[in-house]
């Protein structure tokens, strides 16, 4: 067997190992954020169970950490009280990006994760089964109840050689997404393998496998090597490390080969992250702002990679270089080494460690100019700035190009190479982790005027007669769907009024047409609801009257969000696609028994008269919870 496929067996608690097959998998560990984990207590709490029945699970703020108004604060104090009461860690705002404290505190080889974000696969770097899923999955989990997915195929990915000089992770995952695409990853785990692991520390490998959430993949995987017992020994966690290798005879069901040694600098030009480049063919375009950090590239590797180039130097008058690293640990050790001083001497601008310009949290760039920055994501608009002009690159090409202004190839700046070894000791504190309450029964949950109930939907109707709403083309992100960013994110627990930015940059009426018609339809294109783990792209939707989404193809995550909030998603041809148009109205006549009884939906296109029929592909599980409006009515249904 292959890793993947050792973990799920491992795991195992329904179905057959088959590709494309549902399965279900039990989960060790969970972790939430702020951004979705008010949503993700509250659907916890509505199970009534008193205490997380996971092995570990953690709650931690790291998005929502800009308090313009009470809300977020508001979130931040029911988290801590909600974690100490049901037994969860809470790592506090300033403690970190989650993924990279996760990996560095909490993940354990031959374990599984299931996290309310999209790069939960970081965690992946050690041989950890990581997953992202929506939030009311991640609650189920705490709840002790299994994760179903489909069964993914493993690709395997052969890394051979080293790196060369100028050269980064960032560059190794890059060349993925420029060879397969923001939907090349869909129904597949990406295992690596090669001679090239040797030399690749986990920090390094934590890049690629948290990049592999742009790829659309289920998860990304290392193994458990010396490089891994090296990476825990110097967390003071050896205990936790254990070693998981593929079988010598393993089989994957398709493969790649990256050579490092032929591997240029690479970078993902505007907007999306596969639209990747050679840094050579984007070179001397001229960059305003420059950012460090995300947790993909804001390790302690990472900025001390930012700090050796910046050493002696001055930023280009006409840029902004702001960092923000991955965690306290990462701050703790480049302020104690000097680097921060360093940086701070060339100029840099220092953030907390926490999201920030990532998920538009400040930092938004000026009008019309460039921005590079060591991130995942460059969707349209992320930033925080209409028309942004978002370029993803490694640390190297970033600390470069800040200096001269310009889009620079690391490798004709760098007059000697940069390496950066894992140290042998990390600093260890976790005093900003609060453990779990001994005394649960005597903790309040605060809750503030930010936090607002859960609204439910009814179970699917059995006809339906709806008109289109909204059309939109290929690999709409659910940053399109349900915006972030300073203004949108502190609402996250308020789904009356977040959702009145639903589709907010593609069409502002969206919201008023929507819960006018009272019922309405979606129509997009291939790789719907691409990029984060958001269930509010399902839930502020559903708030405002949408009952079907019709799609060329969906993302995973987001179409299990679709199923869980009582959405139905359902296949169109590109045919039927081509012929339905907004405003369209269309009538399901027999929907729910559809549903029931076929793995296909009829429907009546009531201008043109036509028929069409769509797959829904949805297992035995996913149709009850469609028929009765949502996991959560299931659930509550099913207690006694
Ligand atoms: C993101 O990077 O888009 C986010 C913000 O971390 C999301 C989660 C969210 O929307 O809260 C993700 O990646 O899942
Ligand atoms: Fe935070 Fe950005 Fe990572 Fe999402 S991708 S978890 S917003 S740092």
């Amino acid at each position: 067997m292959n890793i993947a496929q050792k973990l799920i067996a491992s795991h195992l608690v329904s179905g057959n190992m088959e590709p494309g097959e549902e399965i279900a998998i039990s989960i060790d560990q969970t972790l939430t954020q702020d951004a979705t984990g008010t949503m993700a207590y509250l659907e916890f709490e509505a199970m009534g169970i008193p205490k997380v029945k996971t092995k570990l699970s953690v709650s931690y703020i790291d998005h929502n950490t800009l308090q313009t108004g009470f809300e977020n604060a508001d979130d931040h104090r029911f988290l801590q009280t909600i974690a100490a009461k049901y037994g969860l860690y809470f790592s506090r705002p300033g403690n970190g990006i989650c993924h990279q404290v996760h990996l560095e505190r909490f993940a354990r080889p031959g374990q599984t994760l299931l996290g309310s974000d999209s790069h939960t696969p970081n965690a992946g770097a050690v041989g950890m089964l990581a997953i992202g899923a929506g939030g009311l999955n991640v609650a189920l989990a705490m709840a002790g109840e299994p994760f179903y997915m489909v069964m993914p195929k493993v690709m395997r990915v052969i890394l051979k050689g080293t790196c060369r000089t100028g050269v980064a992770a960032k560059d190794i995952i890059l060349e993925v997404l420029r060879r397969l695409t923001v939907k090349g990853g869909v129904g597949k785990i990406m295992e690596y393998a090669g001679d090239g692991l040797r030399e690749l520390t986990v920090p390094e490998r934590a890049t690629i496998t948290n990049m592999g959430a742009e790829l659309g993949a289920t998860s990304s995987i290392f193994p458990s090597d010396e490089q891994t017992k090296a990476f825990f020994k110097a967390q003071k966690r050896e205990a936790d490390w254990t070693e998981l290798l593929p079988d010598a005879d393993a089989v994957y069901d398709e493969e790649i080969i990256i050579d490092l040694d032929a591997l240029e600098p690479l970078i993902a030009a505007p907007s999306s992250p596969d639209n990747v480049k050679r840094v050579k063919d984007v070179e001397g375009i001229p960059v305003r702002q420059v950012c460090i950090g995300s947790c993909v590239n804001s390790s302690y590797s990472d900025l001390m990679l930012a700090a050796q180039i910046l050493r002696d130097y001055k930023i280009h008058r006409d840029v902004s270089l702001t960092i923000s690293p991955g965690s306290r640990q990462a701050l703790r050790m480049i302020t104690e080494n000097g680097a921060l001083s360093n940086m701070i001497a060339a100029g840099v601008r220092i953030m907390e460690s926490a999201c920030g310009p990532c998920i538009g949290m400040g930092q938004a760039p000026a009008t019309g100019t460039v921005s590079l920055r060591t991130f995942n994501r460059n969707f349209p608009g992320r930033s925080g700035t209409a028309n942004d002009q978002v370029y993803l690159c490694s640390p190297l090409t970033a600390a470069v190009s800040a200096i001269t202004g310009r889009i620079t190839d690391p490798r004709d700046f760098m007059k000697e190479s940069f390496t950066v070894t894992l140290p042998d000791e990390f600093v260890i504190d976790d005093s900003m982790i609060v453990p779990p309450s001994k005394e649960p029964e005597k903790v309040t949950v605060e809750r503030g005027p930010n936090i607002k109930p859960l609204p439910v939907r009814s179970a699917l109707e059995e006809s339906l007669k709806a008109k289109v709403i909204l059309k939109v083309g290929d690999n709409i992100t659910t940053d399109d769907i349900m915006p972030a960013g300073a203004k949108i994110l502190p609402l996250r627990s308020n789904i009356p009024a977040i959702s009145e930015f639903v589709f907010s940059k593609v069409d502002t009426t969206f919201p008023g047409r929507a819960k006018s018609s009272g019922s309405g339809i979606v129509i997009g294109g291939i790789n719907y609801g691409q990029g984060s783990s958001r269930e509010h792209a399902a839930l502020a939707p559903m708030y405002l009257g949408i009952k079907v989404v019709l799609a060329k193809s969906f993302a995973r995550i987001h179409k299990d969000n679709l199923i869980n909030f009582g959405i139905l998603p359902l296949t169109v041809s590109p045919d039927v696609y081509d012929s339905i148009n907004q405003d369209t109205e269309l009538e399901f006549y027999s929907l729910a028994k559809d549903v029931r009884e076929s793995s296909e939906v009829t429907f009546k296109n009531l201008k043109t008269g036509e028929t069409y029929k769509a797959e829904h592909g949805l297992s035995e599980r996913q149709r009850k919870i469609i028929l009765a409006g949502g996991l959560l009515n299931c659930v509550k249904r099913e207690k006694p």
